[in-house]
């Protein structure tokens, strides 16, 4: 009997969401996945626009804040069945969620009815907030100067607003940290992974969750249960490309053959879909 799951896909503005919806429905729409798709999205509109603004070669738009339309369809290979929903396409509630402290039902709905969650995160966008979590103990010189740039408000630094989400999360599904988590089962995505800068292969993703974000990889290897979570790399286009001007190399090759998913023991692999299915 096939096994169904129900993954929920969340990542704050600007993470890489849109284009990672367009280009995993390219490559299921162009046959590139063992997954077919069983249910389409009822609206194709966002995926379509995304899709042909890389099949133009350049960069899809920011997704208006306005339009909160949730994206969800439905794949299945031979034993798995896995509804995939992308809420808030625009990622402004994520942020809310964690800044007003409120879960809206709907919200609440697709925490407690999903067994798989995948958190994209973007490592080149989150600044170096000077916490005594990401960095040592300082000289006095060292001080004066990062004193002079401290947060203004007491707001949360890039590792503690992950931590906050996900345990906004776990409370809502009601999971207790005092034992090892094993539902929901989790995939961190470090998202634009082309932007860091690494090897080709053999950068193992859960390594570089530790470097950049060290105080988040060691609550999540606190609480979930080991086999249960993964860390993984995400480069849904392979390079950086711009609004306006097109890059003909990926309009040449077609965006079906750009980006892959970094795998946790380092290796690329250019099925997207790696990211759905642990
Ligand atoms: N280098 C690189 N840039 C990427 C990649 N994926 C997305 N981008 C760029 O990152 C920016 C944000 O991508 P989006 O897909 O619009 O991000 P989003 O999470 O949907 O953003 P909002 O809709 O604003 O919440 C865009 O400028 C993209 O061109 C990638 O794999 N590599
Ligand atoms: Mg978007």
């Amino acid at each position: 009997m096939s096994k169904a799951h129900r993954l929920l896909i969340i990542g704050g503005p600007n993470v890489g969401k849109t284009h990672f919806v367009g280009q995993l429905y390219h490559r299921l729409a162009t046959g590139l996945s063992r997954y077919r798709t069983v249910t389409a999205p009822a609206d194709l509109t966002v995926i379509q626009a995304v899709i042909d603004r890389l099949a133009g070669g350049l960069a899809g738009a920011h997704t208006e804040s306005g339009l909160n339309e949730e994206i969800s369809f439905v794949v299945a290979d031979g034993q798995t069945t896995i509804e995939l929903i992308f809420p808030d396409y625009a990622g402004e509630q994520v942020r809310s969620l964690v800044s007003d402290r409120l879960i809206s039902s709907r919200w609440q709905e697709l925490i407690t009815q999903s067994d798989e969650w995948l958190l994209l995160i973007r490592p080149d966008m989150i600044p170096t907030l000077e916490d005594i979590t990401t960095r040592g103990l300082a000289y006095v010189e060292d001080l004066q100067v990062r004193l002079g740039k401290v947060q203004q408000e007491a707001e949360l630094t890039a590792p503690g607003f992950f931590i906050e989400l996900l345990q906004m999360m776990l409370y809502v599904k009601g999971k207790s940290a005092l034992a090892p988590i094993s539902e929901p089962r989790l995939t961190v995505a470090l998202s634009c992974w082309d932007t860091l800068g690494l090897a080709t292969s053999g950068v193992v993703p859960a390594v570089e969750l530790k470097q950049r974000l060290p105080f988040l990889a060691a609550f999540l290897e606190t609480i979930w249960a080991p086999d249960n979570w993964r860390v993984c790399g995400l480069s849904s286009l392979g390079r950086s490309l711009d609004a306006t001007n097109p890059d003909e190399d990926f309009v040449d090759d077609g965006p079906e053959a750009a980006g892959y998913v970094v795998l946790p023991s380092g290796e690329h692999d250019p099925d997207l879909t790696q990211l759905i299915a642990f």
